[in-house]
């Protein structure tokens, strides 16, 4: 690439106040990269209620056309239904093909060394299952039934496995666990399961475990440090990654990237936190941690490393923490920290 064209949807809430940091710290990255721009991009529930629409053309038009990439923040939903409204970030990772969701979690340890630092990723399939929203009710002999349609493909659970075989491929301990239920649900977790086992011959090098996704749990909080990466079907990788989350002490440091084979969209794990918005004290690490893993994605491994350096180090540091890492830092002075690493 000789430019990177890079969109900021920061939509609502903190996504406001977090968006902005992350390209703060692309831009320090500077000689590392490309000539980069950034393009001004909108969407969400305020853009809703300002618009009619949730999710602009212009913006779905301008990601296609002209963007390399982009940074989500992270959008409010309504608490009732609001009729015509629906989410535009759903709606993205349909529209842009983004069908992997990959959540590293890491500690924030400021023990590096540490025998229980946790370090995985989630790779959750990120357009199927239960998610294709195909719900019934209807009334049966005994009242109400409610029955949902879920499904699985072998060419999606081909290749969200093969991004998670390539994720694990590239790390140290290139493990793979093959998350699924196919005790029960033979027929559509046998596929999933199947079709991501068939991959292992293109993969030697990776070593393959499969786990029931309810024991997974378990073990994920009793010895999290057996896991490397971790694929899985759309729900199990949902409900998997947030109790991962659980376990580095804060939303406001997950990062995750929503990946396709054509583009990739950084967006931390978190919403929009109404209750902290406006107060200039939200963790800015998870975007900007997303921002390096946006870069990583795309190749750009020595401006990502500069950034997870950096952020590591303010981290382990301890002086600059936003309050809900026990700190007592401003967004803006955590940022201004991680910059001068950088
Ligand atoms: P949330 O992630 O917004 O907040 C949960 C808690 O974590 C809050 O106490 C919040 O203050 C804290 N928190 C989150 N991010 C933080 C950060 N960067 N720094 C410090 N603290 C942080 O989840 P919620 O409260 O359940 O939802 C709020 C809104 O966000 C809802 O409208 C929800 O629908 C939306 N949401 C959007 C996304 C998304 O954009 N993909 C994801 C989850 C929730
Ligand atoms: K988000
Ligand atoms: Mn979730």
């Amino acid at each position: 690439r000789k430019s990177l064209t890079i969109g900021l949807i920061p939509a609502d809430g903190i996504g406001k106040e977090v968006i902005p940091a992350a390209r703060t710290a692309i831009e320090a990255v500077g000689s590392d990269l490309p000539p980069t721009r950034f393009v001004d991009l909108i969407a969400g529930f305020e853009t809703f209620t300002r618009t009619g629409v949730a999710l602009p053309e212009e913006t779905v038009e301008s990601l296609q056309n002209e963007c390399d990439c982009a940074l989500f923040g992270s959008v409010s939903s309504p608490s009732k239904k609001v009729v015509g409204y629906s989410s535009p970030i759903v709606a993205l990772r349909k529209k842009l093909d983004l069908y992997a969701n990959i959540r590293p979690v890491l500690s924030v340890s400021p023990n590096p060394g540490e025998s229980s630092a946790v370090d995985m990723i989630v790779v959750r399939e990120n357009t199927e299952c239960l998610y294709i929203k195909q719900e019934q009710q209807t009334i049966g002999e005994h009242g109400k039934e409610a029955r949902a349609t879920r499904l699985i493909t072998e060419r999606a659970s081909s290749r969200i496995g093969r991004m998670a075989y390539e994720l694990a491929k590239a790390r140290p301990r290139k493990h793979l666990t093959i998350i699924h239920k196919s005790n029960v649900l033979s027929v559509t977790d046998g596929l999933f399961r199947e079709s991501v086992r068939a991959l292992h011959e293109k993969y030697p090098e990776v070593t393959v475990a499969e786990q029931l996704v309810d024991s997974a749990v378990y073990r994920l909080f009793r010895e999290p440090q057996i896991y490397d990466v971790m694929v899985a079907p759309n729900l199990y990788g949902d409900i998997l990654s947030d109790a991962a989350a659980a376990l580095v002490g804060s939303l406001g440091v997950v990062p995750s990237v929503n990946a396709g084979d054509n583009f990739v969209m950084g967006e931390p794990v978190h919403g929009s936190a109404p209750d902290i918005f406006g107060q200039n004290i939200a963790n800015p690490i998870a975007s900007i941690r997303s921002a390096a893993l946006m870069l990583r994605h795309l190749g750009y491994m020595k401006g990502a490393d500069r950034i997870d350096l950096a952020v590591d180090s303010v981290v382990r540091d301890g002086q600059l923490l936003t309050p809900d890492l026990g700190g007592k830092a401003k967004t803006s002075e955590v940022v201004e920290a991680i910059v001068k690493k950088i």
